[in-house]
């Protein structure tokens, strides 16, 4: 039985990678980079299998798919996938922002991501058991500016995780979602600011955000719940972070 994780190569698919090789299961980590990916190895040890997958490329995910039945028997079943690679690109307002960004957002967050479960899904029916983990984000339960389309993404996600329980009823699969709100220690800001680090920097200073650990241990704490117990979704925020009025623009 193995643990699945995409976007293993940083961040929370990192953490995670190394949190459950710690706590001794087998873990496959995919990424486009695999330089990463054989460092980790190199870290983690025969527990931690690389492998390089484009989730945002059907090919890519299919060869992925064809490699795991090389690797050593104890790889082959996926008792747990957890569906981390995504990111958000840009803060601009709608009539601003870039459509291409939109575009990979769109391709990663929630193409990518359900081609990779409905191609995991049949072998864990099949065993009875068996557990989708989705990275959600607070951005999919409430609206802020600049937010669009990676919002718009996690809301699908979390719908889709939800549906997915619809679906997976009787089964003994289980689905959660994973909605974090400010993390710092994590490539997603360089990312989303497209490489201005300060800007991302600033974003962190003096915030006490949370850690890829935190998500790494809460996504361990999910896989260890008992069989009988589905959490369908975990809402996490820094307690630094709460909520704040709507806007009324005043004319
Ligand atoms: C990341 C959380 O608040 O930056 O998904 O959108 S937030």
């Amino acid at each position: 039985m193995a643990i699945l994780i995409t976007g293993a190569s940083a961040g929370f698919g990192a953490a995670m990678a190394k949190t459950f090789v710690q706590a001794g299961y087998a873990v496959i980590g995919t990424a486009r980079r695999e330089d990463k990916l054989l460092d980790l190895q190199q870290e983690l040890g025969e527990l931690f299998q690389p492998i390089a997958m484009d989730v945002c490329d059907k090919n890519s995910i299919q060869a992925a798919l064809n490699h795991i039945n090389m690797l050593p028997e104890h790889f082959h079943e996926i008792d747990c996938l957890i569906n981390n690679a995504g990111l958000a690109l840009g803060l601009d307002k709608a009539h601003q922002a870039e459509f291409d960004d939109w575009e990979t957002m769109i391709h990663t967050n929630i193409i990518g991501l359900t081609y990779l479960t409905r191609q995991i899904l049949p072998q864990m029916v099949q065993r009875g058991r068996g557990l989708v983990i989705n990275m959600g984000s607070i951005a999919g339960n409430y609206p802020y500016p600049g937010g669009n389309v990676y919002g718009a993404t996690k809301a699908y996600v979390r719908q889709f995780s939800l549906n997915l329980r619809a679906d997976l009823h009787g089964t003994g699969v289980r689905v959660s979602n994973i909605e974090p709100g400010l993390v710092g220690g994590s490539e997603f800001s360089n990312v989303r600011f497209k490489g201005d680090d300060e800007r991302a920097a600033q974003l962190y200073e003096h915030a006490n955000a949370l850690t890829p650990q935190d998500i790494a241990d809460t996504a361990l704490w999910l896989y260890q719940r008992p069989a009988h117990m589905n959490v369908n979704s975990i809402e996490i925020m820094p307690t630094t972070q709460s909520f704040a009025a709507l806007n009324v623009h005043k004319t």
